[in-house]
């Protein structure tokens, strides 16, 4: 089989660079290690930046993210002392959007099905040969067939633990990185949300979240040992946990029920550097990582997709390769900025396992900074709704 680009990973990353070249007349073949299905089934981000919504409105699948997101103005914050709202849109002239990222895939996966681009799913044994060279190829397996892709590029979409960084040689690869002592066990339940916006606690018993999907659909966050399984968590348990972290009055309205997805997720930074080598280019959690609180993961892959479909149309279009050269330092440098917010949110609103009297001062003196400086809420409003492309 013979393309222009081979995009290895069919998540949002991989998708959205395959809709947005096919766009541009470029063709690529997405190779997949799990089923569609499997893909369409992950429960993971939620809250989109304005530059998410532009990429789908150039790849033409903004259709129902428009009619169905939920635009917000603003989010919450509660700690001991109170909570407070920080109105982004006032202060930045820009909202966000609640949409799910599998109505998000589903989204992408309708679009692709429509454009007769091949798709390799239940790739095994994905490999990349040649990438230091002018003809890269990739060899898999699939439902027992051997399977050679040839090439131009290789986009490695492949999610932290693919194949596709692996082929960086160490000696040109750094990678960077911090695991939190916890993470965040998250629950998914058809109830209306306790709240029209977000909002982010900060308690003596640990973090917790209170987000959404649409009206009936809510998705709540607890903080919890790394050591936890979610099968310790019954509903019950986490409703009445989650209760216990959020305001008195949050936790009155609140509607509990049975939870349809419960999972934990670690929390980690992470960051390789370089984004490519020769042929090879990575987007979204193939190359960076960043803690949930922030909701940078997604978005940050969105921002990658960008400056690597934007590189490889000039590219083929005007045979102007500087996008492609300078792809890694303009990606990292938007990166970077997404690390530190979501290190320093989570930094927050998070209560470390050895954390002294005089840190949790620290968080409140903080909080109590952001909540009533003008400045701090400007800043933190500009990297909330995400920072320019
Ligand atoms: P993805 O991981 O989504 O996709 C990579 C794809 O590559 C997968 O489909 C995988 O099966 C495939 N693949 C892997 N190895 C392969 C191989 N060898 N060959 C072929 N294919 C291969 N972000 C938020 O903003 N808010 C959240 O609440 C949030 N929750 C999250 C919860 C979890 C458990 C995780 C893991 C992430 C969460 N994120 C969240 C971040 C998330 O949204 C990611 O940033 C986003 O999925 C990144 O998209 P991709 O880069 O496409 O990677
Ligand atoms: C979510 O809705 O899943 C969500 C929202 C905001 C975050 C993380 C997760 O910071």
């Amino acid at each position: 089989m013979k393309t222009q680009v081979a995009i290895i990973g069919g998540g949002p990353s991989g998708l959205l660079l395959s809709m947005l070249l096919h766009r541009n007349g470029i063709d690529s073949v997405v190779i997949e290690r799990q089923t569609k299905e499997h893909v369409l089934s992950r429960i993971r981000a939620g809250l989109l930046e304005q530059g998410m919504l532009q990429m789908m409105e150039e790849a033409g699948v903004a259709g129902r993210m428009q009619a169905e997101g939920i635009p917000h103005d603003g989010v919450n914050i509660s700690f001991p002392n109170g909570m407070f709202q920080i109105n982004f849109r006032e202060r930045t002239g820009k909202q966000l959007i609640i949409y799910g990222q599998t109505e998000v895939t589903k989204d992408l996966y309708g679009a692709h099905g429509q454009t007769g681009l091949p798709a390799i799913f239940r790739a095994e044994d994905v490999k990349l040969h040649d990438i230091d060279a002018d003809t890269p190829f990739v060899t898999c397996t699939s439902n027992d067939e051997e399977l050679r892709i040839d090439c131009d590029f290789v986009a490695g979409c492949d999610g932290f633990h693919g194949v596709s960084r692996n082929h960086i040689p160490e000696s040109v690869l750094t990678e960077y990185e911090k695991i939190y002592p916890f993470g965040w066990l998250g629950v998914l339940s058809e109830t209306p949300p306790v709240n029209d916006e977000l909002i982010y606690a900060n308690s003596e018993r640990g973090f917790a979240l209170c987000s959404m999907r649409n009206p009936g659909l809510s998705r709540y966050y607890v903080q919890v040992p790394l050591t936890d399984d979610p099968g310790d968590w019954s509903d019950e348990t986490f409703w009445d946990e989650l209760k216990r972290r959020i305001p008195a009055e949050s936790a009155a309205k609140l509607v509990t029920g049975p939870s349809i997805e419960k999972s934990i997720a670690p929390l980690r930074s992470f960051v390789c550097e370089p984004m490519s080598w020769k042929r090879l280019f990575l987007c979204g959690d193939a190359a960076h990582i960043v803690p949930p609180t922030g909701a940078k993961g997604l978005n940050t892959a969105a921002s990658d997709v960008h400056y690597l479909s934007t590189a490889l149309i000039d590219h083929y279009r005007k045979g102007d390769s500087s996008g492609l050269q300078g792809y890694s330092d303009r990606a990292l440098a938007r990166v970077w900025k997404a690390e530190r917010f979501s290190w320093w949110f989570s930094s927050l609103l998070h209560r470390y396992p050895d954390q002294s009297a005089f840190d949790s001062k620290m968080q409140i003196a903080d909080l109590e900074f952001l909540r009533t400086n003008e400045a701090a809420q400007k800043a933190f409003a500009e990297n909330y709704v995400g920072l320019p492309y």
